[in-house]
């Protein structure tokens, strides 16, 4: 069943697309420096539907690790053809990381789609961590282990974040766009991202700032030294034939 063997189980993912959203560089010229893949579902009638109207769906009903995992053979085969240095950000529903052979199964899809483990990003949610038992450290330790990078997604607005900085090695935080949203608005904005940017330096961990809309935010986000910014000032998430970033070594 869809449980035991997402891999091998094919449901009709037809109607599902994978949009990218380009990651960049903060400095150097902003060049891109991967994509975030974002799942999408062409609805017949409803048209495009974002992930917020079924992923909980797929969760609830058992569906969310036969999606992930489409999604990830996806999102893999796909950046196999960018550039060398380039990296390809996958989301990670907490019930994909409560499988125990999760680990192993992404291996099988690395190992399958040709693509190194070091430029495949696991986007990780807080609440995936909360839950805090061994099988999920064994599981982060075991995918870090082959190089693959873990992510921490929408740091800051869950809670007891700092311990799971503490307790489990992160290669990065995207910072919540909420937080980004506030700069040039609220001086108090600049002041947290300033804080956050700061204790993950001091840890080695990269930062990625989400939602960055305009060129003030962009340049202020880089000022404060965060590694990489993501957000609708560079690209919306957009389906793989209008991604041009990448293409050139493509053929
Ligand atoms: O474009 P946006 O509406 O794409 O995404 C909304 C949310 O859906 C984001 O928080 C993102 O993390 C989540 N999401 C997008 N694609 C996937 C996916 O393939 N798997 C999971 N679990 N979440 C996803
Ligand atoms: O939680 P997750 O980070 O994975 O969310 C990605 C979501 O954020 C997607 O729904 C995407 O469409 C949205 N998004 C990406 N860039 C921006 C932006 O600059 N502004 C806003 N408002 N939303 C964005
Ligand atoms: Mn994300
Ligand atoms: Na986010």
């Amino acid at each position: 069943g869809l449980q035991s063997d997402p891999i091998a189980t094919k449901p009709d993912f037809g109607s599902l697309e994978v949009y990218y959203q380009t990651v960049h560089r903060a400095e150097g010229g902003y060049p891109a420096s991967g994509a975030e893949a974002l799942v999408r579902w062409r609805h017949s009638q409803r048209g495009l539907l974002t992930p917020a109207s079924f992923i909980p769906v797929a969760e609830e009903g058992g569906l969310i690790d036969a999606l992930g995992f489409w999604v990830l053979r996806e999102a893999c085969r796909t950046a196999c053809k960018w550039p060398e240095h380039t990296f390809v950000a996958v989301n990670v529903s907490p019930a994909q990381l409560r499988r125990p052979n999760f680990a192993e199964e992404v291996f099988a899809v690395l190992e399958e789609s040709g693509l190194p483990p070091s430029r495949l990003e696991l986007e990780l949610t807080e609440s995936s961590l909360i839950e805090d038992n061994s099988d999920v450290y064994s599981v982060l330790q075991s995918l870090r282990s082959q190089g693959i990078q873990i992510s921490l997604d929408d740091f800051g607005t869950g809670f007891s974040c700092l311990s799971h900085l503490m307790r489990f090695d992160i290669d990065r935080i995207k910072i919540d766009r909420s937080f980004v949203s506030l700069l040039g608005t609220k001086a108090n904005g600049a002041a947290i991202i300033g804080a956050i940017v700061a204790l993950s330096r001091n840890l080695g961990i990269s930062t990625t700032a989400e939602g960055v809309e305009t060129e003030y935010q962009r340049d202020f986000l880089a000022a404060l030294g965060c590694t990489d910014l993501q957000g609708y000032f560079f690209s919306k998430p957009v389906p793989l034939r209008e991604l041009d970033c990448f293409r050139e070594a493509e053929s």
